[in-house]
C-alpha cells in the first residue's frame, strides 16, 4: 500500500488569500521526502486544477455561498481522485488549501467504503449551511454537506445523497461553533467532543471512547480530516481562522498517534495552512513535523498491507 499525494491549492472556501499557497510551501519544505523517509513509496498526483475566478464572480452562483459552482466542481474532481486512489489500494493524502476540500475527499472515500466513518479534528464544526453560515464561506460547510444537509449542489457532490451517517461522525477539538451548528449537532446526535468536554473528561478518555466506538461498529474505513487550527492559536499563526484554547503540540501528536495506530484510518486531509500569515514559516515547519509524525504512525498499517 503506497501513498498518493494530492495537493489542492484552494482558497475559495475560506475567501482568504494565501490558503492556496499551503501545498506549494509544504512542497518547498520537502513534504514528499518527509513521507518517504518513513519508508513509504509516494505517487505524487500533483496539484488539482483550480480555475481562476475573479472576486466579482464570488456570488455569481448563489447569493450567500461564495464560489459555489467552483467549490462543487473542485470537490467532484477530488472525489474521483480519492476514489481511484483507494480503489488501487493506496492511501490518499490530501494537502490543502482550505477545508472546503473535505467534502470531496469524504465523497470519494464514501463511494469506496461500505460504511465510512469520519473523524474531524478542528477548532470548528464545519457543519454550517447557507441558512446558518455567518460568512457564506464553504470551508465552514463541508461536513454538513457530507451528512446530506445543505445546498443540493454541495450535498450531491460526486453522487446524490449523504456520504456519511451521523452516528459515524466524530468531531474532536471544536471550540468555536455557531448557533446553527450546535443545533445541527444535537439534532443529528453527532459524536461532538468540544474542547470543554475534552477538558472535562480528559483526552485519554475521549480517544478511548472514539476508538472503541468505531471498533464496535461495522466501519470498514475511516477518513481523518485534520485542520491545523485544531491546535492552539499561539502555535499556528499561519492559519486563517485561529482559535484560542486549542490543543498543544503534545496533545495533537497523541491524537494522531492514537488514531493512526489503529490501522483503520485509510485516507487523510491536512488543511488550512496559509503561509502568507506567517512570514517566518513556524506554522509550515510545524506542519512538516506533524506530517512526519503521521506517516511514522501510519507505518505499521501501511507496511502490513504492502
Ligand atoms: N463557523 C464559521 C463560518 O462558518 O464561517 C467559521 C468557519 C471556519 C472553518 C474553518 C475550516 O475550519
Ligand atoms: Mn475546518
Ligand atoms: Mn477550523
Ligand atoms: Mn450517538
Amino acid at each position: 500500500m503506497d501513498i498518493n499525494l494530492l495537493t489542492v491549492p484552494i482558497m475559495y472556501g475560506c475567501d482568504r488569500n494565501g490558503a492556496q499557497y499551503g501545498p506549494k510551501k509544504l512542497r518547498e519544505k520537502n513534504v514528499v521526502k518527509t513521507i518517504e523517509n518513513q519508508n513509504h513509496k509516494v505517487y505524487d498526483f500533483g496539484s488539482l486544477f483550480i480555475p481562476e475566478i475573479s472576486e466579482s464572480e464570488k456570488y455569481a452562483d448563489h447569493d450567500h455561498i461564495k464560489y459555489l459552482k467552483s467549490i462543487t466542481n473542485i470537490n467532484n474532481n477530488l472525489a474521483h481522485l480519492v476514489y481511484n486512489s483507494l480503489n488501487s489500494e493506496n492511501f490518499p493524502f490530501i494537502i490543502g488549501g482550505d477545508h472546503a476540500l473535505g467534502l470531496g475527499s469524504i465523497s470519494g472515500a464514501s463511494k469506496y467504503f461500505e460504511n465510512l466513518a469520519v473523524i474531524w479534528v478542528d477548532a470548528h464544526g464545519d457543519i454550517n449551511t447557507e441558512e446558518t453560515s455567518p460568512s457564506g464561506n464553504s470551508h465552514g460547510m463541508p461536513l454538513a454537506a457530507a451528512l446530506g444537509v445543505g445546498n443540493p449542489l454541495l450535498t450531491n457532490v460526486y453522487f446524490d445523497g449523504p456520504k456519511v451517517k451521523p452516528e459515524n461522525v466524530y468531531i474532536i477539538g471544536a471550540r468555536d461553533l455557531d448557533e446553527g451548528e450546535i443545533k445541527l449537532a444535537k439534532d443529528l446526535d453527532l459524536n461532538l467532543y468540544t474542547m470543554d468536554k475534552i477538558n472535562k473528561i480528559g483526552l485519554d478518555a475521549v480517544m478511548n471512547e472514539v476508538i472503541n466506538s468505531i471498533k464496535s461498529t461495522n466501519i470498514d474505513g475511516v477518513h481523518l480530516s485534520f485542520d491545523i487550527d485544531a491546535l492552539d492559536k499561539s502555535l499556528v499563526p499561519g492559519t486563517g481562522t485561529p482559535v484560542e484554547g486549542g490543543f498543544s503540540l503534545e496533545e495533537t501528536k497523541k491524537i494522531l498517534k492514537d488514531l493512526l495506530s489503529t490501522n483503520f484510518v485509510k485516507s487523510m486531509d491536512f488543511v488550512e495552512l496559509n503561509p502568507l500569515l506567517d512570514e517566518n514559516d513556524t506554522t509550515a515547519d510545524l506542519c512538516i513535523d506533524l506530517i512526519n509524525w503521521t506517516f511514522k504512525y501510519l507505518n505499521n498499517f501501511l507496511l502490513k498491507n504492502a
